[in-house]
């Protein structure tokens, strides 16, 4: 195992990653901007390295400050989190050559993922379902496109392959407005991400988002951990989370994730990753693959009992995983909601200080921040400031505790969706189970 690492990201999950690390007995490197001198994680840290000022790309996205931190203070490994480089092929393949190992998948999976036009070609070939589209990338013969949409049917939408994340996708409802469609796309494409291939699938109208975790070790093992529901969503952020999704039989579950399973066989998948599904109708359809750990990760960490940081850690060190599949059985809920720094009614960030801090406790709550009572939230970054996770034997009992959990909890000083938070989980068709993507944005009357 490693002895010394750099976490190379800010907030709860640098916090959530150096927990893994001490109970593992490793040493953890905090590197931070100037605005993130006070984090709790560079506080408990056994080393921290300023790395440059608040701002984003002169610290945390800066390669260079990055690496050097690794090695003044002689560091093996960098965990990069979520966002900022942790989907990144060519940080990845610096961090290689420079000698140190990246925690994460290799840097051709990343780049693989990368370009949804290749991911989904990679899912044809593995066997998992994808969404009818053109299963590649659309050419520039106008009757080909036309009649490629024509027999997908209409609705269809156009996606940039550079895009992902809700980025760089047009709805088409008919054929007249196709062609045009087709090439704005490419034009915003070409500028937004450096390519302009972009990609046609029939439109799902109310799909739920599942997704399926993954984790893989360099000895040839892979294994699916089951499903999480992020439909709860608005302009594609995630608001909500859990696991398992309400609904799916543990036939289905096992089915779509042994897919999941044998597509990382196929591509020599190493370390934690995620299938991104629509499920509508009974089906799941891959719509792209996270190479990444997820911020809610937790929800699975519940259901399975498997630590994912401690996975990762131990793969990216060559290590096997520590279990099998047949020791996986997802065992009663989980739910996630998210704790933004912001206005619950109009969702303006709000940034400041935090006069007083409550965090709520009890049998099965789980709470991931950083945040401490006179700590203050900085205006530069995600307004995520930490997520309440909860667990039960059965679904309703992990709502009622999140339920008891929020109404717990108290951030004074500055604003923060709590109140949504609360207004969710006591709404009778989240209650109910099952919700589409566009549930919340049309109870928020967007
Ligand atoms: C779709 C779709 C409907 N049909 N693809 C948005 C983000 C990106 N990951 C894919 N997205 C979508 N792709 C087809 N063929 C609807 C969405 C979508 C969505 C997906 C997941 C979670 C939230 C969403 C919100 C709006 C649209």
């Amino acid at each position: 195992m490693f002895e010394k690492i750099v976490i190379a990201n800010r907030g709860e999950i640098a916090l959530r990653i150096q927990r893994a690390c001490r109970e593992l007995g490793i040493k953890t490197v905090a590197v931070h901007s100037d605005a993130d001198k006070t984090l709790k994680h560079v506080l408990l840290a056994d080393e921290s390295v300023c790395i440059g000022p608040a701002p984003s790309v002169d610290s945390y996205l800066n390669v260079p400050a990055l690496i050097s931190a690794a090695e003044v203070t002689d560091s093996q490994a960098i965990h990069p989190g979520y966002g900022f480089l942790s989907e990144n092929a060519d940080f990845a393949e610096r961090v290689e050559q420079s000698g140190f190992v990246f925690i994460g998948p290799k840097p051709e999976s990343i780049r693989i993922m990368g370009d949804k036009v290749q991911a989904i070609k990679a899912m044809l070939e593995a066997g998992v379902p994808t969404v009818p589209g053109s299963n590649g990338a659309l050419g520039s013969d106008p009757e080909t496109n036309l009649r490629i949409g024509r027999e997908i049917g209409y609705p269809v939408i156009i996606k940039a392959s550079g895009g992902g994340g809700g980025r760089g996708m047009r709805v088409v409802r008919s054929e007249a407005s196709l062609l045009n469609a087709i090439s704005l796309t490419k034009t915003e494409a070409d500028v937004t991400f450096g390519n302009d291939e972009v990609y046609m699938e029939k439109f799902l109208e109310t799909p739920r988002h599942v997704e399926i975790q993954v984790i893989a070790d360099e000895h040839g093992n892979a294994v699916h951990l089951g499903e999480r529901d992020c439909s709860m969503q608005r302009r594609h952020q995630k608001v909500v989370e859990e696991a398992p999704a309400p609904g799916i039989s543990e036939e289905v579950r096992n089915r779509i994730g042994e897919r999941c399973a044998e597509a990382c066989r196929q591509i020599g998948y190493r370390g934690a990753g995620t299938f991104e599904f629509l499920y509508e109708n009974g089906e799941f359809y891959f719509i792209e693959m996270n190479t990444r750990l997820q911020v809610e990760h937790p929800v699975t960490e519940f259901v399975t009992g498997i630590d994912l940081v401690r996975e990762q850690l131990r793969v990216a060190a060559g290590l096997p995983l520590s279990f099998a599949q047949s020791d996986i059985k997802i065992k009663g809920h989980s739910i996630e909601c998210r704790i933004n720094a912001e206005d619950p009614k109009t969702f303006m960030p709000s940034p400041g200080k935090i006069e007083a801090y409550h965090a709520p406790g009890g049998p099965g709550v789980r709470v991931d921040s950083h945040i401490y009572s006179g700590y203050h939230v900085p205006p530069y970054y995600d307004s995520m400031i930490g997520k309440l996770i909860t667990f039960g034997n059965t679904r309703e009992i992990a709502i009622a505790r999140m339920d008891t959990a929020l109404n717990e909890m108290v951030v004074q000083g500055i604003k923060t969706n709590i109140p949504l938070q609360q207004e969710i989980i006591t709404d009778s068709a989240f209650k109910a189970g099952g919700t589409n993507i566009h549930y919340l944005e049309k109870k928020l009357g967007l």
